[in-house]
């Protein structure tokens, strides 16, 4: 099958779907192709904290009616080490800016539903295997069938067509591995540390998401559900889930965790794997035709729950970008796009590895590890104690940058 379209979306994430469902209510011809299922792109548990202005930005194109029903807002995080706790109020030191708790893939589920009750259509379980024509007048974005994980998959190839292609195909996809050798330059970091990430149907132990700094390493406790709990531990570099037996977990969570009349809820475990703590950004997020958005353009730890935010920023951005190329602006949001959301994404990038490193313990164990395990708690004191220092985090933390507003 050959269909000609406007604009071809890889990937049915956060950023595909946004991109999406905004070029879809301004009139723009767009196809979403997704490399799994819909059940299981509707299932992916990942990310959970949502940004204050990502709710705005989504509630201004009504796509927010069961997020902002159905999540619960949240203003202050607490830190803890040695025994002690702090909380740091970011919404009442930002203006107001909350994040609201809701798992991504309930938000996925949302976007996937009024973009196709709108009429918009998404082809799941074809992954996009080539991408041409990205300078040229017109790309093609050739799609397979794949065989499903749950044998609703299948189907016949598909090429599309379109003016212009929105790469949110994640870090794995298809997308930024067309683009020429040499036309982009990426940057890359990858953690001292690793994470073990945690998912049990336990109700959460804590009103706040939690930070613990311990010698042994770093452990959050996350907040997804009244019944789902999501949790992080820092383990080596390397290591492995068949290391982390359930009751390791758990007496893990609670040493970390522990402060003076607290207790940690336990449940059943559904969900453990080993996060690659890498941070990666490639520069420009754009070549010709393609248009880079969200996790295809740049990876961050998920320290500070700034990833899925970062995506939607860029989705926006791209939209707004597209909307005003087919008002007829000549193109020059497109042009800027790139250099339009990479300070934001840099200095995303910087907050986050900030908070990496003041919960983490240093990884060497050395004397060198003892003085920086010093300068953390040093860190720390003046975030308990500063206003200005709480101020500058409560500002990242939030999310500070607007998001361009609707045209
Ligand atoms: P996604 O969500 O990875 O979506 C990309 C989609 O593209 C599909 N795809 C293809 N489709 C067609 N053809 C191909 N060749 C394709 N290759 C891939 C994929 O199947 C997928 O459906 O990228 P997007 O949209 O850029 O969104 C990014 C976010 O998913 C990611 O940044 C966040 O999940 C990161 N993150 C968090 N972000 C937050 O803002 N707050 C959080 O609290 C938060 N917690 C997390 C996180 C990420 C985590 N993991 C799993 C790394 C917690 C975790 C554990």
């Amino acid at each position: 099958m050959r269909l000609r379209t406007q604009v071809g979306i890889i990937g049915a994430g956060p950023a595909g779907l946004v991109v999406a469902n905004v070029l879809q209510q301004a009139g723009i011809g767009c196809v979403v192709v997704e490399r799994h299922t819909r059940a299981y792109v509707e299932a992916r548990a990942r990310a959970g904290v949502i940004e204050h202005r990502t709710a705005d930005f989504l509630a201004r194109h009504g796509l927010a009616d069961r997020l902002t029903m159905e999540s619960a807002r949240h203003g202050s995080c607490e830190f803890r080490y040695q025994g002690e706790r702090f909380s740091v109020p970011y919404a009442a030191l930002t203006g107001g800016r909350e994040h609201l708790v809701y798992p991504q893939q309930f938000l996925v589920r949302d976007l996937i539903e009024s973009f196709i009750a709108a009429g918009g259509t998404v082809f799941f379980s074809h992954p996009v295997v080539g991408v041409a024509g990205l300078d040229s007048d017109r790309a093609v974005l050739r799609c397979e069938p794949a065989g499903s994980e749950d044998g609703t998959g299948g189907g016949e190839p598909v090429d599309i067509d379109c003016e212009f292609v929105a790469g949110c195909d994640g870090f794995y996809g298809a997308a930024r591995p067309s683009v020429p050798a040499g036309r982009m330059r990426a940057f890359a970091r990858q953690h001292e540390f690793g994470w073990l990430a945690i998912l049990a149907e336990a109700p959460p132990s804590t009103t706040e998401i939690i930070y613990a700094l311990h010698e042994e390493g770093f452990a959050g406790h996350m907040l997804r559900t009244p019944t789902v709990s999501r949790y992080y531990l820092q383990v080596p570099v390397g290591d492995a889930v068949e290391n982390w037996p359930d009751a390791r977990i758990w007496a893990t969570l609670r040493r970390r965790l522990a402060v003076a009349d607290w207790e940690l809820k336990t449940g059943r475990i559904t969900e453990t794997s080993i996060l690659d703590m890498r941070s990666f950004v490639v520069e420009p997020m754009q070549y010709g035709r393609l248009f880079l958005v969200g996790d295809a353009a740049h990876i961050i730890t998920p320290a500070g729950g700034k990833g899925m935010n970062l995506a939607i920023a860029d989705a926006a951005e791209l939209a707004r970008a597209l909307t005003t190329y087919y008002a007829g602006d000549g193109g020059h949001l497109l042009e800027g796009y790139s250099a339009a959301r990479l300070p934001e994404v840099w200095r995303t990038q910087e907050f986050s590895r900030w908070l990496l490193h003041l919960t983490h313990s240093p990884s060497d164990g050395g004397t060198d590890a003892a003085f920086m395990h010093r300068l953390q708690l040093s860190r720390l004191a003046q975030l308990r104690d500063s206003p200005t220092f709480a101020t500058t985090f409560a500002d990242g933390y939030a999310g500070a940058a607007p998001v361009p507003v609707r045209v």
